[in-house]
């Protein structure tokens, strides 16, 4: 199970004390973020938990069922809503989170957009900030910094109003990383203590591009942060399997969800939060049989296929030489897969598509880490051919920029499916 953690200047419930004089909620594999409405109009349960003593009510019980963190909304942001004002917002989630506050059960995230209904939800007892328009805002990344309160960064293409009305990419996984991690970047540079990253499942997406995203959630979490997926009965699903109440359409969200869990997401933001815990526990169950059935506790195939001392000419580094003249890196790259015994291309992994990937990444792209490059690499590796289990990869950097004779200076990552 992959370890994640959300660092935060303020107490969290669970959360313990962190060397550097703060909290640190850890977590093993995927946890879950239950949905709390506080709304007259969102998409699949509007108006049920308007009423505060409800949403409370809902809340706790989301949190009995196995929420890790409840997130509490008072904006509508299906698409076509009608925007609310920070006053009308405030008034609707403040109650609830000063009464979740004083219970001490829940870690709560507010969701908005709002920098004004962010601080006011902080100040009232909230601990994250969930912000659907990516903490673009200058006030919303001090809102967070100066309560060190953990953000959620997500992408949106357009307005809620009209996002789904012509979603155009050139390549949606390139252009959503960038988003991401530039104001990643900038808001950890401010002081946010956490950033949580959010591809936006249907924000501004066609059903093509949240599936694009969704096989890309590797590349996304080789950046170290926790990464949070929200498919939850949301239009694309309901399109997969023909179900036009969005109500009913919790079982799609629970296989989508597995496959984000699978493919590494730290978070599933769902309104069936029972429903996902017990398919969860179940994945879990299944994973530990098949490692049992395999003898040794370890469910990856034996077989290899190794691609040894691909050199190139490369950027990477943190001194401004190494953009400017670049070095020479050597990668190694081992795959775990099930080959078969026949004679055949299209029965086993084509390397030669491996060579390329690897190619493309160190000669086109620039990292400031080798190991940053590294898991960049294994993420594709992964994304190239289903049938890879596990990735093992090794940037060496034999001309590291260090005082003394050197032979050689690797990174090895290894990630599995
Ligand atoms: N989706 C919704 C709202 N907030 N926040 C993040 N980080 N990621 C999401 O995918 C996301 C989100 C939409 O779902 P819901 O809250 O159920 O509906 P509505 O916006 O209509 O209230």
């Amino acid at each position: 199970m992959i370890e994640h953690e959300l660092r935060a200047h303020r107490p969290m419930p669970g959360a313990s004390p962190s060397d550097d004089g703060g909290y640190v909620l850890r977590w093993s594999g995927p946890a879950l973020v239950g949905v709390v409405n506080v709304t007259p109009d969102s998409f699949s349960d509007g108006g049920l938990t308007l009423d505060p003593d409800r949403a409370v009510e809902q809340a706790h019980r989301l949190v009995d069922e196995g929420a890790l963190i409840v997130d509490v909304g008072g904006e509508s942001t299906r698409p076509g809503a009608t925007p609310v004002g920070p006053g009308e917002e405030s008034r609707r989630v403040l109650p609830v989170i000063e009464r979740l506050a004083d219970a001490g059960r829940a870690v709560i995230s507010v969701d908005t957009r709002h920098p004004e209904v962010a601080r006011d939800a902080l100040a009232a007892g909230a601990h994250i900030v969930n912000d659907v328009t990516g903490l673009g805002d200058p006030a919303m990344r001090s809102a967070c910094a100066e309560s060190g309160a953990p953000a959620i960064v997500m992408h949106m293409q357009g307005r809620p109003a009209t996002m789904q009305d012509d979603p155009r990419y050139g390549d949606v996984v390139a252009e959503v990383e960038r988003f991401l991690l530039e104001r990643a970047e900038r808001a950890e540079a401010e002081g946010v203590p956490t950033v949580v990253l959010d591809p936006g499942w249907g924000f501004g997406k066609r059903d093509e591009h949240n599936l694009a995203l969704l096989r890309a959630l590797p590349r996304l979490a080789a950046s170290g942060r926790p990464v949070l997926l929200g498919a939850s009965r949301k239009g694309t699903i309901g399109r997969w399997a023909d179900e036009s109440d969005p109500a009913r359409r919790d079982p799609g969200s629970v296989v989508v969800h597995l496959e984000a869990a699978r493919l590494g997401a730290a978070l599933l933001r769902v309104h069936d939060v029972a429903g996902h815990r017990q398919a969860l526990a179940v994945r879990a169950a299944l994973d530990a049989g098949a490692a049992a059935a395999a003898g040794t506790g370890d469910p990856r195939p034996h077989d290899r296929i190794v691609l040894e001392g691909l050199a190139f000419h490369g950027y990477h580094g943190v001194f401004p030489e190494e953009a400017r003249f670049g070095a020479r890196f050597v990668v190694d790259v081992e795959m775990r897969v099930d080959l078969p015994d026949a004679d055949d291309l299209a029965e086993t992994v084509d390397y030669a598509g491996v060579y390329d990937l690897v190619a493309r990444e160190v000669t086109a792209r620039r990292y400031r880490l080798i190991e940053a490059l590294a898991a960049a690499i294994a993420a594709r590796v992964l994304d190239h051919d289903a049938r890879i289990v596990e990735a093992t990869v090794r940037v060496h950097k034999p001309h590291a920029p260090l005082p003394g004779v050197v032979r050689d200076v690797v990174a090895e990552v290894v990630r599995r499916r």
